[in-house]
């Protein structure tokens, strides 16, 4: 077989044939494989016509159909089966040729793979790829890993099959290894928080300012014109505005209300511990999923009292709904913060090179959390290349500041009338964390110190403490050598 194909996918479920068709529509001569033969038939049958595809049936056929330096793009079931494939081509491969991992696996496991891979002198690439299906087919956002070198040879393909905005494409070199596939999953954290977010701010406006489903759209259509304008309030407006063809009743009420998940939001907060990264909005967000699905623990506490549950009178209702808006939005900023405060922890500790403008930049089209509001990190850190917070760039500040007395009559509203708002009050917590002047940690280090010896540090001089608590007088010795 003449060595034709630009680039080769393997693996044509949903994503995978997307993909392919994606580089076909873009002119890219395409190699496709698949476990399963019937899948390679299908897209080709279907789809064909889209463009140049060269379907294979062997790995051994779809290899010899790669130009060199061969690109080879995995797009199977995350896991063991990544593992099954890798192990299937890359003897098959040469040294300069490169794996692509376009699947949602765990960063530590494509550090280890890139690795791996690296001592046989092939390149690994573990690419974040976000926007579902459509965004597969269209343009999605692309995080690609892995050394300089295979960027330089695939970056532009990916670049042109990537989502563009304002002429410029979704993808970017997210810096080595495994780091392309931990932004991806940051991504997917602070997805979570948003949908938490967001989904807070119509239970409120449900349930305190007495709005109906059909209502709220207008109100989420309403802000999708301003600063919130994003992929995520637009589909929300839209769900709300559904109605159940079978009941005529409003479609969020025929749901059950029990949220579920794929795991990659807990492999943030379980990651976030690791690094010692803050990110209380995301956590937040992904444990309000597991406790909307512990049925026995909620039936259980059902019948305990809750808040005071009528609802505010028409004439406050509105404005409350614009304290809503200003909540929302001062949440989102802290909790996209915690993200980006997560990514540039996990930069310092593994050496990544990540330009975190960069990643707003390419998370502005094709993936789910698009927004408007991306571009507005994109500029502060282009603006202040080593900035530590959004919240010291001066726009957010100002924002923030004006937001603060509806966030916190928002959050105190909902405490008094019992309607839960775990990342609203997570993201204002942490606010307030964040700029105390003096926290209770003081406190805390005392109690350590009592019941375990583990020393303090004083506001008035250097050194290492210990207080002899059980002694007669308490006397303080210092514990790191010095007078
Ligand atoms: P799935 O995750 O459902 O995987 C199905 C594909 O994996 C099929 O092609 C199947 O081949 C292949 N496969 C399996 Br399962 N085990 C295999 C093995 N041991 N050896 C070879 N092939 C094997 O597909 P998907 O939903 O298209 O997702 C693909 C990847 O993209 C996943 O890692 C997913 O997490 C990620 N992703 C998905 C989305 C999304 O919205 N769906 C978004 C972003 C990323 P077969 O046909 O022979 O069974």
């Amino acid at each position: 077989m003449e060595a034709s194909a630009q680039i080769g996918v393997t693996g044509l479920a949903v994503m995978g044939r997307n993909l392919a068709r994606n580089f076909a529509r873009n002119g890219f001569t395409v190699a496709v494989h698949n476990r399963t033969p019937g899948r390679t038939k299908t897209l080709i049958e279907e789809f064909g016509h889209e463009g140049t595809f060269v379907p294979a049936r062997s790995p051994q056929e779809f290899v010899a159909a790669l130009e060199r330096p061969r690109r080879l793009l995995i797009m199977v079931k995350a896991g063991e089966a990544t593992d099954e494939v890798i192990e299937e081509f890359a003897p098959l491969l040469e040294a300069g040729d490169m794996i692509i991992d376009g699947g949602n696996a765990h960063f530590a496991d494509t550090r280890r793979r890139e690795r791996a891979l690296r001592e046989r002198g092939l390149h690994f690439v573990g690419s974040g790829v976000s926007g579902g299906e459509e965004g597969a087919l269209h343009g999605p956002s692309i995080m690609p890993g892995g050394s300089a070198e295979s960027y330089a040879v695939l970056g532009p393909m990916l670049e042109r099959i990537s989502a563009h905005v304002d002429g410029e494409p979704c993808c970017t070199h997210i810096g080595t290894d495994g780091s392309g596939h931990f932004v991806k999953m940051v991504h997917n954290g602070i997805e979570y928080a948003d949908m938490q977010l967001i989904a807070e701010a119509y239970h409120l406006l449900r349930d305190v300012g007495g709005h109906t489903p059909a209502e709220i759209a207008e109100t989420f259509r309403e802000w999708n014109r301003g600063r919130l304008d994003s992929y995520l309030v637009g589909i929300t407006a839209e769900v709300l505005a559904h109605t159940d063809a079978g009941t005529g009743r409003p479609f969020v009420d025929i749901v059950r209300d029990a949220a579920e998940q794929k795991g990659t939001g807990r492999w943030t907060v379980q990651t976030a511990l690791d690094l010692g990264s803050p990110v209380t909005a995301i956590a937040e967000a992904t444990f309000a999923r597991v406790a909307s699905s512990r049925t026995g623990l909620r039936a259980a506490y059902r019948p305990l009292p809750g808040g005071r549950r009528q609802r505010l009178d028409p004439d406050v209702a509105g404005r409350f709904t614009r304290d809503v808006e200003q909540a929302l939005y001062a949440s989102k900023v802290i909790a996209y913060d915690q993200g980006w405060t997560m990514i540039r922890d996990a930069a310092a500790e593994y050496g990544w090179d990540i330009d975190l403008g960069a990643v707003a930049k390419i998370w502005r089209g094709g993936c789910i959390i698009r927004a408007a509001f991306l571009d507005r990190i994109r500029a502060a850190h282009a603006a202040t290349p080593d900035l530590v917070s959004l919240l010291a760039e001066e726009r957010f500040a100002a924002e923030i500041t004006d937001a603060q007395q509806a966030w916190r009559t928002v959050v105190a509203t909902a405490a008094h009338r019992g309607v839960p708002v775990p990342a609203f009050s997570a993201a204002l917590s942490s606010y307030d964390t964040l700029r105390g002047e003096h926290l209770p940690a003081a406190l805390i280090q005392g109690q350590r110190d009592y019941f375990g010896a583990h020393t303090y540090r004083r506001t008035d001089r250097e050194g290492t403490y210990h207080t002899l608590w059980s002694e007669p007088g308490r006397l303080e010795v210092r514990t790191d050598g010095g007078a």
